[in-house]
C-alpha cells in the first residue's frame, strides 16, 4: 500500500535531547546528586512527568506532589529558554535533504513526538509547515513504548500501520513502532537501538536509494 513516513522530533529532527539533559542535570545538582549522559538514555522519548519520576528514583529523593509540580515547571522553563535560541541551524545534519526528497515524491509525512513543546520547536526551526500531521505530547494519553503517538499519525496520513516508516532515536520509540509492525529506523547508536529494523548514525548516512527501497517495498 501507500507509504507514510513518521518522524520523532527530539534527537531525530533537532538536537534538543542535549537541552533536556542539561535541564534535568541542573535539577539533579540542585537536589544534590549526579546525573550522567548514560542515565539520560532512559529519558529519551519518555514523557516529562515520567522523566521526573525516574530522576527522583536515581537520586533516591522523596518529594511531595507540590514539590514535583514545581520542579516540572522550573525544568520546563529552563528547557524553553534553551529552545528560544534555536534556529534552522539546529536541524540535524541530513534531515532537510530527506524531507525534501520525500516531499518531491509526494510521500505523506507526520511528526510523532512525546514532547508538549513540539509545535514551538518546529516553528523556531522553520519546519512547522513541512508535516501533513503533527502528533505530540498534547494529543496522546499513552506514552511510548505504547504506539499511540504513531498510530494516530498513520491514521491521520491514511496509511496502514505496516506501511508506516518511523524514524526514532529512543529505545521506547523503536519498541512503540515495532509493536504495531511499522518499519522502525533507529537514528543514533546501533547497539542501543538494536531492536530497530534498520540503523543509521544520522541522516547523512541515508541516501535516496534507501528511501526508494522503503517507498517501493
Ligand atoms: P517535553 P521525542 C521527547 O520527545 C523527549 O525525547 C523526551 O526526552 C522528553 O522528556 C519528552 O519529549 C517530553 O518533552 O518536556 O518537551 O514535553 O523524542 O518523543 O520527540
Ligand atoms: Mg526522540
Amino acid at each position: 500500500g501507500k507509504k507514510g513516513f513518521i518522524f520523532d522530533l527530539d534527537g531525530v529532527i533537532v538536537d534538543t535531547a542535549g537541552f533536556h539533559y542539561l535541564a534535568w542535570r541542573n535539577l539533579a545538582h540542585e537536589l544534590g546528586f549526579e546525573f550522567t549522559e548514560k542515565q539520560n538514555e532512559r529519558f529519551k522519548g519518555v514523557s516529562r512527568v515520567r522523566s521526573l519520576e525516574i530522576l527522583l528514583e536515581i537520586g533516591d529523593v522523596k518529594a511531595t506532589q507540590e514539590q514535583k509540580e514545581g520542579w516540572l515547571v522550573s525544568k520546563n522553563e529552563e528547557y524553553l529558554s534553551y529552545i528560544s535560541k534555536m534556529t534552522s541551524d539546529d536541524i540535524l545534519p541530513g534531515v532537510l535533504k530527506v524531507l525534501d526528497y520525500l516531499q518531491e515524491k509526494q510521500i505523506p509525512m507526520a511528526l510523532g513526538s512525546a514532547s508538549k513543546n513540539a509545535q514551538p520547536i518546529l516553528k523556531r526551526v522553520g519546519l512547522f509547515d513541512r508535516f501533513d500531521s503533527i502528533v505530540d505530547g498534547n494529543h496522546v494519553t499513552k506514552a511510548k513504548p505504547d504506539p499511540e503517538v504513531f498510530t494516530i499519525g498513520a491514521d491521520a496520513l491514511g496509511v496502514a500501520y505496516t506501511d508506516a516508516v518511523v524514524f526514532e532515536d529512543s529505545i521506547a520509540g523503536i519498541q512503540a513502532a515495532n509493536r504495531v509492525d511499522m518499519v522502525s529506523i533507529g537514528i543514533g547508536d546501533a547497539q542501543v537501538l538494536h531492536e530497530a529494523d534498520h540503523n543509521f548514525k544520522d541522516f547523512t548516512e541515508i541516501d535516496t536509494a534507501f528511501l526508494d527501497q522503503l517507498i517501493n517495498a
